[in-house]
């Protein structure tokens, strides 16, 4: 397995003109016939053509209409050499593919009986020799033939400019895709589909035709992805000023598929998790991922697609900046500061979640990659949402209106080209007349960067000093780190818990805010406010204003002060869950030692006073009251030990519900949302605290608590309320409860619950996304042991080969079930190996995915390392490992 280097990049040595394509569609042996013109790259030092192709067979290929004698050119698994080509070419290829046969869902495949093609990153390649790097941008023509009864529909990029009847039954559609592109872009669709299509008025007053492609029977869950792709378009307009340039932009959705959406110019295609929703299947949650993915879909049409990446290390170019684009969208579509905050939130958490340990790991890589053996492992966490932040933070530095300056630069500069993510920190700087040299080490320094916070108050000069110490713990490859340019959001409230205005000696307020964005470059560095009337309590990295760890020592009253009165509701919620996880180090640190565990009652009382304030939106209560995960916890300890943190997780929560039983009793009651379903923000935030509050109650264990779970259950109207009430039953205290006074209780519960699980299944069998949540269900639930898995796994609904399904169950076992799947004897980890090596076979990017639950086999207990490693060198060992997954275990053993 070949390591590619950054370093190494050379341009092409041919440029493409123009690609023309002809399919004729079999999912047995489809031929594909490419024509393209070429010309050579005076800059380039290359002399041959080298295309690449992946488990192609060629029929055919032509020079200049010329039969290419076979000394001419060479083969091998995965390219083909051109020697000595003429300056300027016309080549004609033809392969011949197997559709049917391709379970890697990548390049072209069949689902559900209909093609569709996935060429990003490497795709393309499967389907025809090519120059298959983005830096490669031509323009498409397309011509489609297939069996009419079979395939009525043809889709390809850009715009239909000819379809008509074929002898034998057969028909064609011919599609030209006005703009150039890379190949990863190129896309096909083929089948029995159905659509729904609404034509919109742009704001230059042309009119564009706007389509959602599903199976038939789906026609009633489009309309949710349709107003989101129209949001996506105005705001679009409105926000940077770019609007669609094409006349029609299709979204396609398919089951089977690698990840949750592909950005194909015009011809977007799905996962159908990101597409299908009505209130009986999808939830709260669905409808705000569907809003997201379809937003950033389109959004890549200009940043992405029409400015492109120069190479896969760039990815971040376009994904951090589509991101940070489709977060932006979202905030913007609630429109309320409480509610961007909650979206911020969300977002931090999952940073928090799932890139801070991948940034601490042995997968640790920079924004912009250095190096990669398989690109697929490589649309990391890290590339896509630290990415994010590091375009947020030049937002956060420049502003909303320098912001904006930048990107307009940005495209001025390189409309229709294949760039890098110099040239976009180069176009914002210069369009704000900023130095950002520094801000390179975003991109090239892996790691979460530590900052250290410490204040001084001279209440005899009224002066304030806020310290500033920054370092990187050294990651993969990299030992040493220099200072990273990190904006710091800083306000500082008074004792009546108002923010007080800030004048500081080092940084000018350009506006009067109570905010001041410090700007640490330095390793060590002082800050210097005067005038400061009283001792502050300092709010610090507001809104999260840069993706560091912050180091400082609150006590407990400054939190409930933060807690009870900052006026930055990031922080608000921040400081809780500070309050909440130095209790759970302490309660797990407890567990470890045998001593008795306990929870002082100011942090309850704190918590107590948010979730009773009703002049707070309750989406921000659910999030305050929802306590940092456990690998959240995880990340804090120098040595795993995944039992005792749930145990002491537990113990919090149970003794929150203890204490507040009432108060949550009274949240669920007065969040009960009645009427028709509608996913907007304020029933949404009130169905999530109610069922957070119903949720809690179930670790009290009594028939009533579990009575109310099972009544909203069976009453349910929406999904979101359903999938609530089985979540809270299946997860309930009283399945648990050892002693015999209570067990004819925890019998009648058992009874309802496997009622429940049955009616849920019965009732929506024949809809697979809600069957991927009954999996879901229970993969994480407390109680799904390994056997109980090995059964899940043999239940007739599962299948390895579809995607959406395999996820479901196992990622929520190994990734979402840590007593379980962290077994103290390691048959966790030997069913993680047996699922890694069969997925392997089927589905490499899938099953590299899986594989990366291990990644932090080093920092557990050293029982359980034994265990990990000896899982992980059964799948190094095993036979035919692809290079995806082999990756990510050599990395995770070196
Ligand atoms: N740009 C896309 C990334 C992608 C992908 C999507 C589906 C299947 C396989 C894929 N490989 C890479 C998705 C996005 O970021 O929008
Ligand atoms: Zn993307």
């Amino acid at each position: 397995n070949i390591t590619i280097f950054r370093k190494d990049y050379t341009p092409p040595s041919f440029w493409v003109d123009t690609v023309e394509m002809g399919f004729d569609l079999d999912p047995k042996a489809t031929h594909v016939t490419t024509r393209t013109t070429l010309r050579r790259n005076t800059d380039s030092k290359e002399k041959e053509l080298v295309l690449f192709g992946e488990g192609l067979k060629l029929v055919q290929i032509r020079m200049n209409g010329q039969k290419l004698a076979r000394t001419a050119y060479q083969i091998d698994k995965h390219s083909l050499r051109i020697f000595n080509p003429p300056d300027n070419i016309t080549l004609d290829i033809e392969t011949q593919i197997n559709p049917i046969k391709n379970t890697s869902l990548n390049g072209l495949y069949v689902s559900n009986g209909n093609f569709f093609t996935q060429c990003e990153a490497e795709g393309f390649r499967k389907i025809t020799y090519f120059q298959d790097r983005p830096d490669v941008m031509a323009k498409y023509t397309v011509m489609l033939r297939a069996d009419k009864k079979k395939y009525p529909v043809l889709l390809s990029n850009g715009n239909l400019i000819e379809e008509g009847k074929l002898s034998g039954g057969r028909h064609y559609a011919k599609w030209e895709d006005p703009f150039k592109k890379p190949s990863y872009l190129f896309a096909l669709v083929a089948g029995k589909l159905v659509c729904q299509e609404e034509k919109i008025k742009l704001k230059s007053g042309r009119k564009a035709l706007l389509q959602v492609w599903v199976e038939k029977g789906n026609l009633d869950k489009t309309q949710h992805a349709m107003d989101s792709l129209q949001n996506s378009i105005f705001w679009d307009e409105q926000r940077f000023g770019l609007e669609l340039d094409l006349d029609r932009f299709m979204i396609v959705a398919v089951s089977d598929f690698n990840m949750g959406a592909m950005e194909n110019k015009g011809l977007n295609i799905f996962n159908t998790k990101y597409v299908l929703a009505n209130a009986k299947v999808a939830t709260d949650a669905d409808y705000a991922g569907i809003e997201s993915v379809v937003g950033h879909e389109y959004f890549h049409n200009w940043t992405g697609n029409r400015v492109t990446c120069r190479d896969w290390f760039q990815l971040s170019l376009k994904e951090g900046l589509t991101v940070f684009r489709d977060q932006e969208f979202s905030a913007d579509m609630i429109g309320t500061n409480s509610g961007r905050a909650v979206n911020r939130i969300a977002d931090v958490r999952m940073l928090r979640q799932a890139q801070f340990p991948e940034d601490a790991g042995p997968m640790s890589h920079p924004v912009r990659p250095e190096s990669y053996v398989e690109i697929n492992n490589f649309y990391s966490v890290t590339v896509y949402e630290k990415g994010a932040e590091v375009v947020r933070m030049y937002y956060t530095l420049l502003g909303h209106e320098g912001f904006r300056k930048g990107m307009d630069l940005y495209f001025k500069r390189h409309d229709e080209q294949a760039v890098t993510c110099d040239d976009f920190r180069a176009a914002m700087a210069d369009a704000n007349g900023r130095d950002l040299t520094q801000f390179e080490r975003w991109y090239s320094q892996a790691g979460t960067p530590r900052l250290k916070v410490s204040t001084t108050y001279d209440a005899a000069k009224k002066t304030y000093e806020i310290s500033f110490t920054q370092s990187c713990p050294a990651t993969a490859g990299q030992s040493k780190k220099l200072p990273f340019h990190i904006p710091v959001a800083v306000g500082l409230l008074n004792a009546a818990g108002q923010d007080m205005s800030l004048k500081c000696q080092e940084q000018a307020n350009p506006t009067d805010s109570t905010t001041l964005v410090l700007e640490v470059t330095k390793a060590k560095q002082v800050f210097h406010f005067t005038n400061v009337k009283e001792r502050p309590t300092p709010s610090i990295l507001r809104n999260f204003s840069a993706p560091v760890e912050v180091e400082i020592n609150y006590s407990d009253e400054d939190l409930a002060h933060l807690l009870a009165h900052d006026s930055d509701a990031f922080n608000r919620w921040e400081a809780g869950q500070r309050l909440a996880m130095r209790r759970l180090l302490k309660l797990t640190a407890a567990v470890q030692a045998g001593k008795p565990l306990e929870l002082d009652t100011m942090f309850i009382d704190a918590l107590s006073k948010t979730l009773n304030d009703t002049t707070l939106d309750a989406a921000f209560r659910e999030q305050v009251l929802t306590l940092p995960s456990a690998t959240n916890i995880a990340e804090q300890l120098k040595v795993i030990d995944p039992h005792a943190i749930q145990t002491a997780r537990h113990f919090m929560r149970s003794e929150i519900t203890r204490h507040l039983k009432d108060d949550l009793l009274t949240a669920y009651e007065s969040n009960l949302t009645n009427g028709k379903y509608s996913p907007d923000a304020e029933s949404t935030g009130k169905r999530a605290l109610k069922n957070l509050a119903l949720s809690y109650l179930q670790e009290w264990p009594q028939d009533s608590t579990f009575d109310l779970a099972h009544i909203q259950y069976k009453n349910a109207k929406n999904m979101t309320d359903r999938i609530g009430a089985l979540s809270s039953m299946i997860n309930a205290a009283i399945l648990s409860q050892k002693d015999s006074a209570s067990k004819s209780a925890r019998k009648a519960a058992q009874l309802a619950l496997d009622g429940a699980l049955k009616d849920f299944y019965n009732a929506f069998k024949n809809e697979a996304l809600v069957i991927d949540k009954w999996f879901t269900l229970q993969g994480s639930a407390a109680s799904t042991d390994v056997k109980k898995m090995r059964q899940l796994l043999k239940h007739p609904a599962f299948t390895l080969t579809n995607p959406n399904r395999a996820r479901s169950l196992i990622f929520a076992f190994c990734n979402a079930n840590p007593a379980q799947f962290h077994a103290a004897d390691g048959s966790g980890y030997a069913l993680w190996a047996d699922l890694v090596i069969q997925l392997n076979a089927i589905n490499p990017q899938v099953a590299a995915r899986l594989a990366r639950s291990l990644d932090r086999w080093k920092k557990y207990t050293p029982a359980l390392q034994e265990h990990m490693k000896t899982a992980l060198e059964k799948v190094a060992s095993a036979k035919n490992i692809s290079k995806d997954v082999l990756e990510i275990i050599n990395k995770a053993l070196a």
